[in-house]
């Protein structure tokens, strides 16, 4: 029985944001386009993401798509023109791209829901959540090639990281489409459940995760994301220790010593082996 009351955060247009005991949940909003995104999609979930990362209530993030036929099917190709997907500002733009880099350094596992379709631009997104629970309709794939388009970043390089180097290869090479249990196989997704027991699982696991140490969750999120994203994951990683010093005294003895005109006296502090 799924007696979730999700409460509404704030309205957009294309897509839902609600909360729910500590998870954030957004939910793009445009089933008759197989929830498709536009810049505007992108933009809305931007910032809802945003929102996720500065709300201390909020520990975890659900993303998904509105209804059973899909999670996301990519880029709208209706809106792209020249050099991207065109805005009601009329200018092109991919800022998918800003959305993927987001998901992997909000410090909070974000979980992929997916019933039906994840393909193309809407694949890489739940590519690039932590964890992903499918529905057993759920069916991923890849489709650039097919329309002219590719994603070389976390599309492809994370993709390989996931599947295999020629799992990955042969998923954009040959754009076919893989069921739920195919992709459980090789790793793409965390578990499979039935339809309807789709998100009542999903917040099982939120709840799970919830429970756990935030800042052992955090540290393990950088860490994971810095074996792969290089000097931009070590900043990250870094960024988290520095966060960890600044709460210690022996800090905060160099930041009071500063303020208070004298030399710092660091000798009390242990010299760990
Ligand atoms: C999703 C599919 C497989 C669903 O098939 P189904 O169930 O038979 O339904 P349809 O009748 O085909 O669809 C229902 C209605 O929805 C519209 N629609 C579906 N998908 C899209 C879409 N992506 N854009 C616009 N409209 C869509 C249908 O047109 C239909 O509308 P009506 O009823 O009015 O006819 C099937 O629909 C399908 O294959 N969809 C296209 C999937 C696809 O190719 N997606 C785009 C892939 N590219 C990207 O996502 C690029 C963006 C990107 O992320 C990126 C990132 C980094 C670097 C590069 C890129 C890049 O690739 O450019």
């Amino acid at each position: 029985m799924n007696n979730i009351n999700w409460e509404t955060i704030k309205e957009f247009n294309e897509i839902r944001f609600e909360y729910y005991e500590g998870i954030g949940k957004i939910t793009i909003n445009r089933p008759h386009k197989r929830n498709a995104f536009t810049p505007l999609t992108v933009q809305e979930m931007i910032e809802a993401m945003t929102h996720c990362r500065y709300d201390d209530k909020i520990g975890v993030v659900v993303l998904t798509g509105e209804g059973t036929e899909a999670f996301c099917s990519g880029g709208d190709q209706s809106v792209r023109g020249h050099g991207g997907y065109v805005g009601n500002d009329g200018v092109p733009r991919l800022n998918v791209l800003d959305l993927q880099k987001l998901i992997r350094s909000i410090p909070k596992p974000v979980i992929a829901m997916v019933a039906g379709w994840a393909i193309g631009g809407g694949h890489v997104l739940h590519v690039v959540c932590d964890l992903t629970i499918a529905a057993e309709n759920a069916k991923f794939g890849q489709t650039g090639p097919k329309v002219g388009s590719f994603d070389g970043g976390f599309g492809a390089s994370y993709l390989a990281r996931i599947v295999g180097q020629k799992k990955a290869r042969e998923i954009w090479y040959l754009c076919d489409v893989y069921d739920a249990n195919e992709a459980l196989q090789m790793g793409l997704v965390n578990k499979v459940v039935p339809t309807e027991k789709l998100e009542e699982t999903t917040v099982e696991w939120c709840k799970k995760i919830l429970e756990k140490s935030p800042i052992a969750l955090r540290m393990l999120k950088s860490a994971f994301n810095a074996e792969l994203d290089g000097q931009a994951g070590i900043q990250e990683l870094a960024g988290n220790a520095t966060l960890l010093y600044y709460l210690s005294d022996e800090a905060k003895e160099g930041k009071n010593a500063f303020m208070e005109k004298r030399k710092p006296d660091f000798s009390k502090f242990p010299k760990f082996p």
